[in-house]
């Protein structure tokens, strides 16, 4: 599917070994282990109800090639990101028929399937590496010298130097080699061909030559989306003009700062999105926007104030970008940094009767009825208006308008928007507590909360003639 087609999407990541059990059994899962937990490309076939439940049209997997073997002083490749063998698949995963198999489920629902591919290195478990274990690129010219990145500020040295340590070296792949080139852009073709990929994500793009890409891209066929792992929009801007779109990074640090604590910095998160709608290519819509991931702590795990949660929460699918979230989120799962942010979802026993999968569900379907009821909705950046409140913003995307506070969950928020733009007198609701809003004679909105919580508010009209309702 090309960009275009993603750009009303919602997209659901999970982390295929820690997502489903082919058979719906519930093995425990120590995440400090590190080792394979038993999620497989079958398991996620068995549980797309539950995802598509939550209003997600579209999943992101783990990386699918085989990968390292055995125990490393990392623990095993569950993660899918120690690439060994860019032809096979990895097995714990399934077969390819099962790989098939799931991207034909997710088909048939009018689903997308996004998969993780990795370019910039394979993984070695000595240092030296052994070389000849990799395939096809397996003499020690089809990679860069060792050198491990350790100056970020210098460009060649990220790109050309190496990733993971001595333990469990990245060995960096010589994509500066016109065979090499060739046979990845031959590779990306084949694999999206041959599993019906709808779209790639495409792991640490900031070590690979700017200019590597765009054939890249091209030969995948479909839509692209970049890891840049950076804070600042200045440096990933040059990245939105060699891909369709990349994540979100630099809005995800001042967000993450902005409601982890009470008075967290809201100026800062607005002025970053207002940087990256004039800098980046298609300003912020072909950004995926996320608050989690596999990388980083889960939010829960930075504040237990359940109403920053939920605000914080709220935030990737009230942008211009696709919204993004990781699996786990809608069960309050709050593990810290890698490896403990990988948790089993079988623990949770996927029980859908929970207050922020609810949340999820009704934003979700808030989203889809804004995309209908505007049919400019996907082309209006966000634009931040005045609330009357520090601790407060107010975030306008017609017909939505998202209300957020940073007040925490002993706090009234209270949210004055003159400038609201609705219709005089219109009848609005909060898709989140179901509680109807009036606009006043003006079209703008004086809304009073409690308990710190956010407010998603729609027409009601755009809601009903999407068939939607509201969180409770
Ligand atoms: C394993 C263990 C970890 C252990 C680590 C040494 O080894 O699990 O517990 O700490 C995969 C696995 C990981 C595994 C790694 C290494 O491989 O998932 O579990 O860690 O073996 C992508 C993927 C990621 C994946 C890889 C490798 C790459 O999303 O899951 O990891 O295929 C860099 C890359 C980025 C990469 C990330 C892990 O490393 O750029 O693509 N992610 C700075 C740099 C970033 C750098 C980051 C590392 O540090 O600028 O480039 O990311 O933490 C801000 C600054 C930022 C700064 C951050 C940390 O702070 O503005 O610049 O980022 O304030
Ligand atoms: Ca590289």
């Amino acid at each position: 599917a090309s960009a275009d087609q993603w750009q009303n999407r919602s997209i659901y990541q999970l982390v295929t070994d820690r997502f489903a059990t082919p058979d719906g059994s519930s093995p425990s899962c120590d995440t400090s282990q590190r080792q394979y937990c038993g999620g497989t490309w079958k398991g996620i076939v068995n549980k797309l109800d539950y995802i598509q439940n939550m209003g997600f049209d579209a999943i992101w997997i783990s990386p699918v090639v085989a990968n390292v073997e055995g125990n490393t002083s990392y623990g095993e490749a569950f993660h899918g990101y120690w690439t060994q063998d860019i032809n096979s698949l990895n097995s714990h995963f399934g077969s390819a028929d099962d790989l098939k198999a799931l991207s034909s489920a997710l088909h048939k629902r009018g689903m997308y399937l996004m998969v993780d591919v990795v370019v910039n290195h394979m993984a070695g478990t000595s240092d030296p590496p052994n070389f000849s274990s990799f395939q096809p690129f397996s003499s020690q010219s089809d990679f860069h010298a060792e050198c491990f990145v350790s100056n970020y500020d210098n460009q060649t040295e990220v790109e050309q130097c190496w990733l993971g340590d001595k333990n469990v070296p990245l060995v960096d792949v010589n994509t500066e080699d016109a065979d090499i080139v060739k046979t990845m852009n031959t590779w990306i073709s084949t694999l999206v061909s041959n599993y019906n990929v709808d779209g790639v994500r495409i792991d640490t793009v900031k070590h690979v030559r700017k200019d590597f890409w765009p054939d890249f891209a091209k030969s995948a066929g479909v839509f692209t989306i970049g890891e840049v792992l950076h804070n600042e929009t200045d440096y990933v801007s040059a990245y939105t003009q060699v891909l369709d779109s990349v994540l979100d990074y630099p809005t995800w640090f001042p967000l993450v700062a902005a409601f982890q604590t009470t008075g967290g910095n809201l100026s800062a998160l607005a002025a970053t999105v207002q940087q990256a709608q004039s800098s980046y290519k298609k300003g912020e819509f072909m950004t995926g926007s996320f608050l989690e991931n596999h990388d980083q702590p889960r939010f829960p795990s930075l504040t237990q104030d359940q109403a920053l949660i939920e605000n914080a929460m709220t935030w990737p699918f009230v942008q211009d970008g696709v919204p993004i979230m990781y699996y786990g989120q809608e069960q309050s799962y709050a593990g810290g940094p890698d490896p403990a942010n990988r948790e089993a979802l079988w623990l949770s026993g996927y029980v859908e009767d929970k207050p922020l999968l609810k949340q999820v569900k009704a934003l979700n379907a808030a989203r889809k009825a804004a995309i209908s009821a505007n049919s400019n909705f996907l082309n209006t950046g966000a634009k931040f208006l005045s609330t009357g409140s520090e601790s407060s913003m107010a975030v306008s995307k017609p017909p939505m308008l998202a209300l957020l506070t940073n007040g925490g969950s002993s706090s009234t928020p209270s949210w004055t928007v003159p400038d609201a733009g609705y219709q005089a007198n219109e009848e609005l609701i909060d898709v989140l507590s179901c509680k109807m809003v009036t606009a006043d004679a003006n079209g703008g909105v004086n809304v009073q909360g409690s308990g710190g919580s956010p407010q998603v508010l729609v027409p009601t009209s755009a809601l009903s003639k999407s068939g939607s309702t509201c969180a409770e």
